[in-house]
């Protein structure tokens, strides 16, 4: 494969070539914890041990480096792990800029685990400038931040975000599981670590749990790698298959999944038991705009607040037919659920309401299902 190839073509053949032991053409699942040496100390082929390093996780690592157009992947076991290998880049007495609409998971490992370390954070509305900006103080070491946001969707501008961190003399680190390296890449506009769930759209299938983080910094990368090995949060060689099987088709899958968004969205929108939809193709997206500019298509991630509150929230997601009220998304079957009772119940409810998580808030993973089938799913489910 050539170092230019497109996008399909590196989803397909990044990080793999033909088995050297048997010309298979799928890479093998290597399930095995060590490796012979030849004397002590001598490796036969640079792996000793499966926490440091595996094959098939090497494979994984070099595909998805590929597809953010970076130069290094960290695998591990999910996508808290991701995030919690970059936090150990930090000390005590640091400081992070962290998103104010985050996963609910991601909120948690800062508030509970990471501040009684003496991690603190400040989070902010990164879509203002000046808000962003006064979240910094003399401590920020790294800036956090998601886009679009879970779940309300909203769009934060990386290369502001790059700019603001490099001024302050910070790292940048965009969680783009949201919207895949498929339709954005923030390594090139400025971000110093992507990361992602790839129990999500990298995984598709919701059969995995998984993170990455992505650098083109050697002096991170081998930061990462050393933390990766040290708290030994890996991904088994059987995920790192199936996670290789995923990423060839993630090109055709993201199409179908925006595609379908799109139609749902503008469904949802004219629908009289919806209050708001929330989706970055709507011309009615305040950020419609930076959309088009910062991504390549819209995604397929929904929210909207229906008429009638909870009850009614409650209602749809308990009469929806062919999605299925179940936490986690991107997987190629539709998912339905309550931000504010499932994903985002660690949020304090103050500031859950004043994001915008209201008990008539339901967000939407569209799948790759017929289109037309899951619109007539929600059409009788708001019915
Ligand atoms: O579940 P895990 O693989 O550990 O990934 C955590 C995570 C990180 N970042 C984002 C943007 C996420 O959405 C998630 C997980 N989110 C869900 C499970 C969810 O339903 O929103």
């Amino acid at each position: 494969m050539k170092e230019n190839s497109k996008f399909g073509t590196r989803a397909i053949h990044a990080g793999q070539s033909p088995d050297s032991a048997t010309g298979a053409i799928m890479t093998p699942v290597y399930q095995t914890s060590t490796y012979a040496q030849s004397s002590p100390g001598k490796f036969i082929k640079n792996y000793d041990y499966s926490r440091s390093a595996n094959p098939t996780r090497t494979a994984l690592e070099a595909n998805i480096a590929s597809l953010e157009g970076g130069s290094y992947g960290i695998a591990f076991s999910s996508g808290c792990a991701a995030l919690d290998a970059t936090l150990h880049l930090l000390s005590a007495g640091d400081h992070v800029v962290l998103g104010d609409d985050v996963y609910g998971g991601t909120f948690r490992l800062f508030e509970m685990v990471y501040k009684q370390l003496g991690i603190n954070y400040t989070m902010v509305d990164m879509t203002d400038r000046a808000s962003f900006e006064a979240g910094f103080n003399k401590q920020t070491k790294l800036v956090w931040l998601e886009t679009p946001t879970n779940p309300m969707l909203k769009l934060i501008d990386i290369g502001l975000a790059s700019e603001l961190a490099k001024k302050h003399g910070a790292l940048l680190a965009v969680d783009n599981t949201f919207a895949t390296p498929y339709l954005q890449t923030p390594l090139a506009l400025g971000a110093d670590i992507v990361s992602h769930s790839s129990t999500k759209y990298i995984g598709g299938h919701s059969d995995v749990v998984g993170g990455v983080l992505v650098t083109n910094s050697s002096e991170l990368a081998d930061k990462l790698h050393y933390i990766q090995n040290a708290v030994g949060a890996v991904p088994a060689p059987w995920d790192c298959f199936l996670l290789l099987r995923s990423t060839k088709t993630l090109h055709v899958r993201m199409k179908q999944h925006c595609e379908n968004a799109r139609q749902i969205a503008s469904f949802l929108e004219g629908h009289s038991e919806v209050e708001k939809a929330i989706y970055p193709g709507l011309e009615s997206f305040p950020q419609h705009g930076l959309a088009k500019e910062q991504m390549k298509d819209f995604g397929g991630m929904i929210s909207m607040i229906v008429r009638g509150g909870l009850p009614k929230a409650k209602s749809v997601l308990e009469k929806v037919k062919i999605f299925s009220c179940a936490e986690s998304l991107g997987g190629v079957e539709s998912l339905i659920e309550h931000p504010a009772i499932m994903t985002h119940a660690t949020i304090p409810k103050a500031q859950r309401e004043a994001l915008g998580i209201a008990d008539g808030l339901i967000r939407l993973s569209v799948g790759i299902e017929d289109v037309d089938d899951l619109i007539q799913d929600l059409s009788q489910a708001l019915a």
